[in-house]
């Protein structure tokens, strides 16, 4: 039985909801706990706990990590509409932020996969309580910016690069003292949820439904039909979303299909207040500005590391937002199966 730990900022996009939907019901896997970054008052984790409950899981432990009025942030992550995204006011559910740094030491000591879906404010803060744990963490990060998406696709930059950018300070902490595979937006925007599951998805069970009300509110409120579904001919033209959250968990618990991950030499550096990753084939150490980082201009010295493994395309990415084959199951993901249209 495979161990896994989300960090997530669950709440915001719903992609991530959808890969805690995913998690739940991926065979021979463990969840053991979840915690919430860029949190506000135990919003998110509130979330959370509603949404483990739809699922019959209210065993899993839920922290609230870092919150936002912790000057992390670039900007405060904005909110959807309550009373459209969820079926009724959802009550939020504090914690220490010390509580959310134990549930995720505990799960690196029992060697836990460890997905970090959101900023990874968490993680630095962990490091910081308990220096070289992130080094021992099977880390995989939803994020990392070092090839532009495919012609096809939506022709983001860095600065689209959410995870990372949102706190590049812990993002730098992160990347400095961890050896994560990244799962980059690159390459999570060759995923859809599509409007065409919308209609299994309401006869599943009540996470999937919830996943379905959601998706609807999202679709008015993101219109990804229209803004990408008809301009980039990689994507489907009823997209309502993308799955980086559940792209970046499906290749945390094994998923290899249509994608690889390569080892790369990358260094980073802060630029304006962006990280900015490149390929550097000396592994010659980089200074790293710390314009960003609250130790002011001190530059710091990033070490010399192995290659960062991060995902790549080995053809044509075939991953999409299914659901169960049987008795009305809650959602995972699966492969779209020949012919998908992307
Ligand atoms: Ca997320």
């Amino acid at each position: 039985m495979l161990k896994l730990h989300l960090d997530t900022d669950l709440g915001g996009d719903i992609d991530d909801l959808c890969a805690l939907a995913m998690a739940l019901h991926w065979p021979e896997v463990e969840l053991l706990a979840v915690t919430t970054n860029s949190d506000d008052r135990g919003k998110r984790a509130g979330y959370t706990r509603y949404a483990l409950g739809l699922a019959g899981r209210d065993d899993i432990p839920v922290a609230a990590g870092a919150d936002v009025s912790g000057s992390y942030y670039r900007v405060r992550p904005g909110w959807p509409d309550e009373s459209v995204y969820w079926p009724e006011p959802v009550r939020p559910a504090p914690t220490p932020l010390e509580r959310a740094l134990s549930l995720l030491e505990d799960s690196i000591e029992q060697g836990a996969v460890l997905v970090a879906i959101g900023a990874f404010t968490n993680l630095a803060l962990l490091e910081k309580r308990a220096p070289g744990i992130l080094r021992r963490a099977k880390l995989y990060l939803m994020g990392g910016y070092v090839y532009p998406p495919r012609a096809g696709f939506p022709p983001w930059g860095n600065d689209m690069d959410w995870n990372v950018q949102v706190d590049v300070a812990s993002a730098q902490v992160v990347l400095q003292h961890s050896s994560p595979t990244l799962v980059p937006l690159s390459v999570t925007v060759e995923t859809a949820l599509r409007r065409a599951y919308l209609a299994r998805l309401r006869r599943s069970g009540p996470l999937a439904q919830l996943i379905a009300r959601q998706a609807e509110a999202f679709a008015k409120d993101e219109r990804m039909e229209a803004r990408f579904g008809l301009t980039c001919p990689g994507l489907p033209e009823d997209i309502i979303n993308f799955l980086h959250d559940p792209l970046a968990c499906a290749i945390a618990l094994g998923w290899n299909e249509g994608v690889e991950t390569r080892e790369i030499p990358l260094q980073m550096e802060v630029k304006d207040g962006w990280l900015q990753q490149r390929v550097d084939d000396t592994g010659v150490p980089t200074s790293v500005e710390g314009s960003s980082v609250s130790s002011g201009s001190i530059p710091l010295r990033a070490p010399s590391r192995p290659p960062t493994p991060i995902l790549s395309r080995s053809d044509h990415l075939r991953v999409s937002m299914g659901v169960g084959e049987r008795r009305g199951e809650d959602p995972h993901i699966q492969h779209a199966g020949p012919g998908a249209g992307w």
